[in-house]
């Protein structure tokens, strides 16, 4: 790969954090592990720089750790040499004067449209194909991450599992990080994770916690969930650093914290609910026990996008379909306060081994080719 390739990578939020949160790590990892200098063109440097915070989110055009960031507004980059790759995040839309200056170079760049994650059969059928523009003389390739070799795979970078496991060999690692939310290290305490939308299953969950059997360490993201937990608490959402205590629950409200943190929190949790798509990877990196909620659409698709993933966990293991993760999983992305209780013992008796079957699927998953790898390669095939 000449180590003179430029890339541009466009992201528009859509909402939330995990459209910022894979272009970010996408960007990071083409420029610490492939030696291109990356240009990320976003429209709300806000919402990235809440998940990286050497980012200033009223600066234009800043750069850090290897990556330019700029701001993504009106006709963007219209000017600007053009690289010799272009990503388009999850089809956010390219401005037309970028477009027009690629269809008038002489040897446009390679545009790849980077799509949303699944764990889908079909992906794999589309996965990597041409498509030509409908107006311009121009190709677009679609990318489709996924879980298997004919997927675009998921974005893992270098080293990531020894860091997780030399991580949690240090005995003072979890204490520090729970210790940071406000919690006095509990041996006893199931530390659990909470990474969710605004689920009506939540505070019934949160019940079953505060009146169960053993204690349970609970840490939510600021901002997550606030309305529920807002009732849940009768207006008295703890302030960061102070948990809340009820029953056997000790519940605690984090500010958010940049993503190696986040990942620092998942590896050290006993169970972490993650949702979206970023999240949700970096729970099967943490090979912990792990609830996902996919972000929610109108037609219920996200159900069978959580169905075929929970369909490939089950079968990446013996007997994986005993392990009973599907009550629980249905119950919370249905939003099912009832069904998500019901689930619960079963869930947390089976803990131990489902466990086990996290830690074997992150150890099949980081054998496969990771996305950006993958992504170079492709390129690099097409330059
Ligand atoms: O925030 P999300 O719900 O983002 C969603 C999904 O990406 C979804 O696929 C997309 O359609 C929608 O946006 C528009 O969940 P996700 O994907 O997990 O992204 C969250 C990011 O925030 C992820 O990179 C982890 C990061 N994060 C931190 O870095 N620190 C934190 O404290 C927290 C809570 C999250």
């Amino acid at each position: 790969m000449p180590p003179s390739l430029r890339w541009d990578i466009f992201c528009r939020v859509v909402d939330n954090f995990g459209d910022a949160g894979v272009a970010w790590r996408l960007a990071r990892q083409l420029a610490d592990e492939h030696g291109i200098a990356v240009t990320l063109w976003i429209d709300d440097v806000g919402s990235l720089a809440r998940i990286a915070p050497p980012l200033d989110p009223l600066r234009a055009d800043q750069a850090a750790t290897g990556v330019r960031v700029r701001r993504l507004a009106g006709d963007g980059p219209a000017g600007a040499a053009l690289p010799d790759v272009v990503v388009e995040a999850f089809g956010c839309g390219l401005p037309d004067a970028y477009t027009a200056a690629m269809a008038a170079c002489p040897r446009p760049p390679v545009w790849v449209v980077l799509e949303y994650l699944s764990a889908e059969p079909w992906i794999d059928a589309s996965h990597g194909l041409p498509s030509p523009h409908p107006r311009l003389p121009l190709t677009r390739w679609f990318w489709f991450p996924g879980f298997t070799p004919k997927s675009g795979g998921v974005l893992r970078e270098a080293g990531l599992l020894a860091a997780r496991d030399a991580f949690r060999m240090d005995p003072a690692a979890r204490g520090d990080v729970w210790r940071a939310a406000g919690f006095v290290p509990d041996p006893e305490a199931l530390h659990v994770s909470l990474f969710c939308y605004a689920n009506p299953a939540l505070p019934a969950l949160l019940d079953a916690w505060a009146e169960g059997d053993e204690p349970v360490a609970c840490i939510v993201p600021e901002g997550v969930a606030a309305s529920l937990l807002d009732r849940w608490t009768g207006g008295a959402v703890p302030h960061p650093g102070t948990p809340l205590r009820r029953g056997r629950l000790a519940l605690a409200v984090a500010p958010f914290v940049d993503q190696r943190a986040f990942d620092r929190r998942l590896w050290t949790a006993d169970l972490n609910f993650v949702r979206g798509e970023d999240s949700f990877v970096r729970a099967q990196w943490a090979g912990q026990p792990f609830v996902w909620q996919a972000y929610p659409q109108d037609d219920d698709a996200h159900l069978a996008k959580m169905d075929a993933f929970v369909t490939r966990l089950e079968a990446s293991v013996p007997d994986g379909a005993e392990l009973g993760l599907r009550p629980l999983w249905y119950g919370w992305n249905a939003g099912d306060p009832a069904a998500t209780v019901a689930a619960w013992p079963g869930f947390r008796a089976r803990m131990g081994a489902i466990g086990v079957l996290a830690r074997a699927w992150a150890r099949a998953l980081a054998r496969q080719t990771d996305l950006t790898e993958g992504l170079v390669r492709f390129c690099e095939n097409r330059l």
